[in-house]
Parts: structure tokens; sequence; C-alpha cells
């Protein structure tokens, strides 16, 4: 048996750095043989085509079969693993309404596409932007395939938070663990540091010292520089976040099949947890389990957690509602 893996958007910028590493067994593991599926619109298809050859030139032992098309209904042709990276990105004059409907018009054919020809044990990642609100799209539009199938991809803003935190600390980033995210992969999430610890200890014993005030700290300066980080990444790269989008795809989807060491973060369908309205794609503190992400209960975030988390849910709150008005979920 191998897994069959569609990627939509392939011949883009973080198709092509995820192509390698799948097929090179980090995602689904070292023994677990690939086949991968393409999937991209007709001006996409040469690059595509062009990694396709690459792929082969490279020999990976795990890489059983590469198909390049731009037919939904080959791409997603039994896949266990979808990852839904091409979308619609926002052009000049576009308001958020217009990107919603454009990207609705990707997502939701797609997300018949997968009820249609999708394994029946197929399990979803949209790194697409705006990637929670797209997979809720997709989830609506795929009848009969769980919800909790669909999920989107928080899992980079939970590395940049990590990483951000290992470099203040001066420590091995995995030192640091129990960094969720909450809400929308957007500039409201809530990296959220009140369970953190730093090699075991919690973090905000060690943080008082380095940054004064901790509240002050994370307000103007920890939470904007991970919810901008994309931003600082173009400005001095020249170029959005690619190999780490990558990683954090990686990460998301072997977490999900393998199961999770320790809390991370990936945004889910809501049944109501935290006060999130149901069937919103938050993202809250998860684990993996049995390949089924599980929200983290019992936490208790305070007043000042509280108003974070609920305004980057009223943001999907108001991004749902303009859906829905198109008719799109
Ligand atoms: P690129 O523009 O390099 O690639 C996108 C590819 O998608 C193109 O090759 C295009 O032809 C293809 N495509 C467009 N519509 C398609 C469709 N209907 N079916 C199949 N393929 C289609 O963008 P890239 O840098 O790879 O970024 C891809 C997406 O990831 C963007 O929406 C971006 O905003 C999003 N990101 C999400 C992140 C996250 O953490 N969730 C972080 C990184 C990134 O910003």
């Amino acid at each position: 048996m191998a897994t069959t893996v569609t990627i939509t958007g392939a011949g883009g910028q973080i198709g092509y750095a995820l192509l390698f590493r799948i097929a090179a067994g980090d995602m689904l593991g070292a023994n677990e043989r690939v086949r991968l599926r393409l999937l991209e619109i007709p001006q996409g298809i040469g690059a595509a085509e062009g990694a396709a050859l690459e792929l082969q030139d490279a020999a990976f032992p795990l890489l059983e079969h590469v198909e390049v098309t731009d037919d939904p209904a080959v791409g997603f042709d039994a896949a266990n693993q979808v990852l839904l990276v091409g979308a619609r990105p926002r052009g000049p004059g576009m308001e958020r309404g217009d990107l919603l409907a454009a990207n609705g018009g990707i997502f939701g054919p797609q997300g018949a596409a997968i009820a249609a020809n999708a394994a029946s044990d197929v399990r979803v990642t949209v790194v697409g932007n705006p990637a929670n609100t797209n997979a809720l799209i997709a989830a609506a539009s795929a009848d009969g395939v769980p919800a909790d199938r669909f999920t989107a991809l928080t899992r980079l803003d939970e590395n940049r938070a990590r990483g951000l935190l290992a470099q203040i600390l001066g420590v091995p980033v995995r030192s640091i663990q129990r960094l969720p995210i909450w809400g929308n992969h957007s500039a409201t999430q809530f990296p959220d540091i009140s369970h953190t610890t730093v090699d075991g200890r919690p973090v905000l014993d060690d943080l008082a010292e380095r940054v004064g005030d901790v509240r002050t700290w994370l307000e103007d300066t920890f939470i904007p520089r991970v919810a901008k980080r994309g931003a600082e990444i173009i400005s001095v790269r020249g170029s959005s976040s690619v190999a780490s989008a990558a990683s954090a795809t990686i990460d998301h989807v072997r977490d999900w099949v393998h199961g999770t060491a320790n809390w991370t973060s990936a945004a889910v369908v809501s049944r109501g947890e935290y006060g999130v309205p149901e069937g919103l794609i938050s993202s809250f503190p998860v684990q993996a389990v049995d390949g089924r992400w599980q929200i983290i209960d019992g936490l208790e975030p305070d007043a000042w957690a509280r108003t974070r988390i609920d305004a980057s849910v009223a943001e999907l709150v108001e991004e749902r509602d303009a859906v829905q008005k198109l008719g799109l979920v």
C-alpha cells in the first residue's frame, strides 16, 4: 500500500518546497510509499510538470508515482491526504469580499470534487489563504465527508512564535513547548504563552526578567512580530515565506497521522469549545490521537486572553457571514 497525496498549486513556490520533502518521507514516514498527484490550473501545469521531472531525477525510493493534471476529478482520485495550497491571491483594488468570493470559486468546487473522488479516509489541510475560511467553504461543499477531516494550517504561526521565543531566551527551539495559536491565520491570531514551558518550566518565570512587563511586551512586541512575520520575511527576503510554510505543512500532516508528543496548533472545526461558534474552523491548542485532532480541554484563558481569542473568532464569524451571503457555505 501507498498513501496518495494530492497537492493543489503544486507548480507554485510552496508546492515546489513540499514535493521533495514528501517524496523523501518527511511527512508520512520513512517506510510509507507515496503517490503524488499535482493539481494545477492550466497556467501552472508547466511548472508542475517540471517539478515532476525533477522528482523523477531525484530517484526517491519511497516515490511510486507522480501525476500532473488540471482535472480535479483526476487530481483527487483516491487521495488520502490533500494539501490545498493553490489559492487566489489578493489583487490590486480587491476588497476582502472579492477575495472571499474568488476563493469560494476555487475551494467550493474542490470540496465537492474531494467528496466525489477522494478515498474514504481523506484528510485535508488548507494552506491557501484565507486558509480558515477556505477550509470552511471546502468542508461545506464536501457532502458526506465528516467536517473534522478539514483543517487549516496555523502551525507556521506556532513555529514562528516558538522560534522567536527560543531566540529571546537563548535556548534551542525544541526547549519551547505548548505555545498554541488561537483563532484565525491572520493578523488577529493569538499566540498564547500562558501555558508555555521552557525545558519544562513555565516560560512566564523566565520572561519577566528579560522583557519587563510581560503583558506590555506581548501586546506591543511579541504578538505583532509573530502575526506580521510573513510581511517581515517579504521585506527581508523579497519574497513570501515558502520553505517554512512547507515545513509547517509537513509538521501538521505528520502529527495528524502519527500523533503528537505535546500540544500543537491546528485550525479545526469547532463543536462550540471555548465559546467558538459551532462549525467555524478556528485554531485551537490540539493534540492528535489515533489520526484525529482533539482540542485540549479544561484551559481557562484569563480575561485578557479571552479578549484576544474573541477578537480573532469575531473575524472568523465575519468571514463566515460574508461567504454565507455569497451562498458559499
Ligand atoms: P504561488 O503563487 O507561488 O503558487 C500558487 C499556485 O497555485 C500557482 O502555481 C497557481 O497556478 C496555483 N493555483 C491557483 N489556483 C489554483 C486552483 N484552482 N487549483 C490548483 N492550483 C491553483 O503561491 P505560494 O507562495 O505557493 O502560496 C500558496 C498559498 O499559501 C497562498 O494563498 C499563500 O497566501 C498561502 N500561505 C499560507 C500560509 C499559512 O500559514 N497558512 C503561509 C504561507 C503562504 O502565505
